[in-house]
C-alpha cells in the first residue's frame, strides 16, 4: 500500500514540475514567437490570447491579412509652380521718368521670352535724343538707356505677348523671372521705387516696387513674381565655350586691376596659363601679365589719359569651357580704385561675342565675382 501512495505521489511531483516548466516556457503578450510558413517580410508576436499573430512588416512593405505585401509609391506631389500666369508685364514710375538698360523676362523654362519677337512694347513719351523702347531688348547693356520723358511723373513701359509682334491676340504666359538693368551713371539710384507689375487681362497678379538703391549693389535687379521677392544671390549655369576673355571699361578713364581669375567648372584658375593684353600701357611695371600672375598685390595699368573704351584680353589658349570669373581691384586706396565701375567682362568664342555681363557697379570693393549663369546674373561683390 505505501508502494502505491509513494508512486502517485512521485507522479504528483513528476506533473508539477512538467506544469510549472510549461508555464515557465508558454512566453508573454508581445514576446517574438514563430509560425509554421511565416512570410519572410513579416515579424510575428504573441498577442493577448497567446497566439502567435503577424505583428509588422519590414520597410517597403504593409499588413494584408497575415501577409505583407509591397506598400504601394505615393503618387508624386506635383511640382510647386515657379511662375505666375500674365500676358502683360507693366513697368511704372509715379515721380520721374523711366530710365533703364534693359528688360528682360523668362518663362517657367528659362526662355527669354522679352527678346525673341512675341512681345509688343509701349511707352509713355521718350525724352528727345534718347532713343525709345527699341534699348529695351537690343542686348546693349551698357550704352544708351531707354529714358521716357524727363518731365514726366507717370510713366511706363508696357510688354505685351502676343502670337506675334503684329497681332492684337494677347498670348497668356508663364513668367518666372523679370530682370532688369538699372542706369549705370548718377541717376541709378532712380531704379528705387520703380514697379514691376504682371497682369493677366486687366487683373493684376503680382506687383512690387523696387527698393531704394544704392550704387553699390549690382545693377541687374531679378524679381521673382511667384515668391513676390526680390533676389540677392547669383546662379549657377552651364559653363560657357569661351577662347577669350575681354575685360572692358565702358568708364571714363584707366583700366586698372590687380587680377583677372577665370575658373572652369572643375574650379581650377585657367587664366594662370592664358596670354593678358592690355589695350594700352602705362609702364613696364604695370604691364598687362600683371593681371593674371597669381599675386594680388601687383597692378596691370592701361596707359593715363587714355580714354574710355580701355581693355584687357585674356586669350586663354583655345576653347575652354568657363563657369565663373572673378576681377580683384588694386590693393591700394587711391582714387582710380573706383574706376572698375562700368567694367563689363565679354566672353568671346573665335571672332564671336556670346555673352557680355552686366557692368560692375560702383563702388570701392575688393573682388567682384560673376558666376556664367542660366540668366544674365549678377555681379557679386566683396
Ligand atoms: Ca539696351
Ligand atoms: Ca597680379
Amino acid at each position: 500500500m505505501i508502494e502505491i501512495v509513494l508512486l502517485l505521489a512521485c507522479f504528483c511531483v513528476v506533473f508539477i514540475i512538467v506544469l510549472a516548466g510549461w508555464f515557465l516556457n508558454k512566453g508573454e503578450e508581445g514576446d517574438e514567437c514563430e509560425v509554421k510558413s511565416p512570410d519572410e517580410n513579416g515579424t510575428y508576436k504573441l498577442d493577448d490570447k497567446g497566439k502567435c499573430v503577424l505583428k509588422s512588416c519590414a520597410s517597403g512593405y504593409s499588413k494584408s491579412g497575415e501577409m505583407c505585401v509591397v506598400t504601394p509609391a505615393a503618387p508624386a506631389a506635383p511640382a510647386a509652380k515657379t511662375y505666375v500666369e500674365g500676358d502683360i508685364v507693366r513697368i511704372t514710375r509715379t515721380d520721374g521718368p523711366l530710365m533703364l538698360h534693359e528688360v528682360m523676362i523668362y518663362d517657367e523654362t528659362d526662355k527669354l521670352i522679352s527678346h525673341d519677337g512675341g512681345v509688343t512694347v509701349t511707352s509713355s513719351p521718350t525724352e528727345p535724343g534718347w532713343g525709345g523702347v527699341e534699348r529695351l531688348t537690343d542686348f546693349d547693356l551698357m550704352n544708351s538707356p531707354f529714358h521716357s520723358l524727363n518731365s514726366d511723373t507717370e510713366t511706363f513701359i508696357e510688354f505685351k505677348f502676343s502670337a506675334a509682334a503684329i497681332s492684337s491676340a494677347s498670348v497668356t504666359k508663364k513668367i518666372k523671372r523679370i530682370q532688369i538693368l538699372a542706369r549705370t551713371d548718377e541717376r541709378t539710384a532712380e531704379v528705387g521705387g520703380v514697379n514691376i507689375e504682371v497682369l493677366n487681362g486687366t487683373t493684376s497678379v503680382a506687383k512690387k516696387s523696387i527698393p531704394t538703391w544704392t550704387d553699390g549693389y549690382s545693377h541687374l535687379i531679378e524679381y521673382d513674381p511667384k515668391s513676390d521677392a526680390f533676389m540677392t544671390t547669383n546662379t549657377d549655369g552651364t559653363p560657357i565655350k569661351t577662347t577669350k576673355i575681354r575685360l572692358y571699361n565702358f568708364g571714363t578713364d584707366n583700366l586698372i586691376l590687380a587680377e583677372i581669375q577665370v575658373f572652369d567648372k572643375a574650379g581650377t584658375n585657367i587664366a594662370l596659363t592664358g596670354t593678358a593684353t592690355l589695350s594700352t600701357t602705362h609702364h613696364p611695371h604695370w604691364a598687362a601679365n600683371f593681371a593674371n600672375d597669381g599675386d594680388l598685390t601687383n597692378t596691370a595699368h592701361s596707359a593715363d589719359g587714355a580714354g574710355a573704351g580701355q581693355s584687357l584680353d585674356l586669350d586663354l589658349g583655345g576653347e575652354k569651357e568657363v563657369a565663373k570669373v572673378v576681377v580683384i581691384n588694386r590693393v591700394d586706396d587711391i582714387p582710380t580704385r573706383v574706376q572698375m565701375h562700368k567694367s563689363v567682362v565679354q566672353f568671346f568664342n573665335g571672332a564671336a561675342l556670346v555673352m557680355t555681363t552686366p557692368p560692375i557697379p560702383n563702388g570701392d570693393k575688393a573682388k567682384y565675382e560673376y558666376k556664367v549663369g542660366k540668366f544674365i546674373n549678377r555681379w557679386i561683390m566683396t
